[in-house]
C-alpha cells in the first residue's frame, strides 16, 4: 500500500475505519498517537484526515492531519478531558423531534452554543412534525429564528421537509446530531435507502429512544457530500469555555447586552441587566435565558475554570 491518505469514517477501541479514495479499509492506531495529548481524551475522530502507513502487522494511522474545524465536549461526569466527536465538518444539524420524545431547548442550545465556538454552523430541524400542533412547531420556530438560525420542519413519515433537508445536505460534509430517538437514523435512510441504518422504536413508556445507533459513521450520499449520523447524546457539556466567553456563544442575549448597565454583565444578577425586561417583553425566549443560565452556573463552578473566574 505504501503511504497514502484518507478520511476516517469510523472509530473502535483499537482501530479505525478509513476510506481511501472510495475503498475503506481498517486501520491500527499507533501508541505514539496517545502521546501528547493533554487535555484531549481521543487522538482521532470521524473526519478526521489521516495519513497511514504500513507495517508487518498491516495499516495503522501514522499521523492525524491538521483540522479545518471540529467539535468538542467535556468527554463525561467522570472524564473531565476533552473528547472530539467530529472533525472537518461544513454544517451540523441539530435534530430534534417534537414529540416522542419532546424537544429539548436546552440540549438544542447547548450544542449551538458549542457549534458557535467551534464556528460551525448550524440549522436546527423539527422532526416528527406529523406529531405536532400547529402552534407547538411555531413558537419553536420563532425561538429559533429569532437566534438567529436557520431552523427546517421535517417528518420522516409523511416526506415533509425531507427534499428540503436533501438539498440541504448536497455537496456538504454534514453531521446529525441530537437525542436519541429524534430520527436521525431514519431521515438519513429516506435520503439514502441503501445505507440501511437501523432505525429504534420509542419505549411506549418514556416516549424516549433507546440508543439505536451506538457509533459514529461518515456516509457517502450519492448526490454528492456526506453525512454523519450519530448515537444519541444524553449530555452535552461545554468543553474550555469560561463564563465570560459564554455569554458571546449565546448571539440573542448577546445582542441585548448593550443595553444592560455594565458592560460586562453576565445577565444573572446584576442591577440594570436589559434582559429581565427582554423576557418581560417577549424579546428573548425564557427557555433560551434559563439554558444560558444553566450552562453559567456549571462553568462557573467547572474546576478546571475556577482559577481565571473570579466570583463577581
Ligand atoms: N411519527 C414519526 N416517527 C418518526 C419520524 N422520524 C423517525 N420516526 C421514528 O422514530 C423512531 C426513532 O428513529 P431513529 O431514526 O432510530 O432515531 P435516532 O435519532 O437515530 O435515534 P438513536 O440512534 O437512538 O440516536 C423510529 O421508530 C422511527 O420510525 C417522523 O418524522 N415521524
Ligand atoms: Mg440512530
Ligand atoms: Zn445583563
Amino acid at each position: 500500500m505504501g503511504v497514502s491518505e484518507g478520511t476516517v469514517v469510523q472509530v473502535d477501541a483499537k482501530q479505525v475505519l478509513v476510506d481511501l479514495a472510495g475503498e475503506v479499509v481498517p486501520a491500527a492506531l499507533r501508541g505514539t498517537l496517545f502521546e501528547d495529548l493533554g487535555t484531549t481524551k481521543n487522538p482521532v475522530a470521524v473526519g478526521d484526515r489521516v495519513r497511514l502507513d504500513e507495517d508487518a502487522e498491516g495499516p495503522a494511522v501514522a499521523q492525524v492531519l491538521p483540522r479545518r474545524n471540529h467539535l468538542s465536549r467535556v468527554a463525561s461526569g467522570h472524564d473531565p478531558r476533552e473528547q472530539v466527536l467530529v472533525a472537518n465538518v461544513d454544517q451540523l444539524l441539530v435534530i430534534g423531534s417534537v414529540r416522542q420524545p419532546g424537544f429539548s431547548s436546552n440540549r438544542t442550545d447547548r450544542i449551538l452554543a458549542a457549534c458557535e465556538w467551534h464556528e460551525i454552523p448550524t440549522i436546527v430541524v423539527f422532526n416528527k412534525i406529523d406529531l405536532a400542533k400547529r402552534d407547538e412547531a411555531a413558537a419553536l420556530e420563532e425561538t429559533y429564528a429569532s437566534v438567529p438560525v436557520r431552523v427546517l420542519r421535517t417528518s420522516a413519515k409523511t416526506g415533509e421537509g425531507v427534499e428540503e433537508l436533501g438539498e440541504l445536505l448536497r455537496d456538504q460534509v454534514s453531521v446529525l446530531y441530537g437525542p436519541s430517538g429524534a430520527g436521525k437514523s431514519t431521515l438519513i435512510n429516506q435520503l439514502e435507502p441503501g445505507l440501511n441504518l437501523k432505525e429504534g422504536r420509542i419505549s411506549s413508556y418514556w416516549k424516549q429512544g433507546r440508543h439505536t445507533t451506538t457509533f459514529s459513521r461518515l456516509h457517502p450520499l450519492s448526490m454528492g457530500g456526506a453525512v454523519v449520523d450519530t448515537p444519541g447524546i444524553r449530555v452535552f457539556r461545554l468543553f474550555d469555555v469560561s463564563a465570560r466567553e459564554l455569554r458571546d456563544l449565546f448571539p440573542d442575549i448577546h445582542r441585548l447586552s448593550q443595553h444592560c448597565q455594565f458592560d460586562d454583565c453576565s445577565h444573572d444578577h446584576e442591577p440594570g441587566c436589559a434582559l429581565d425586561r427582554a423576557l418581560d417583553e417577549g424579546l428573548i425566549a425564557p427557555t433560551r435565558w434559563s439554558s444560558y443560565l444553566e450552562m453559567l452556573d456549571e462553568l462557573r463552578t467547572d474546576p478546571r475554570r475556577s482559577s481565571d473566574e473570579e466570583a463577581p
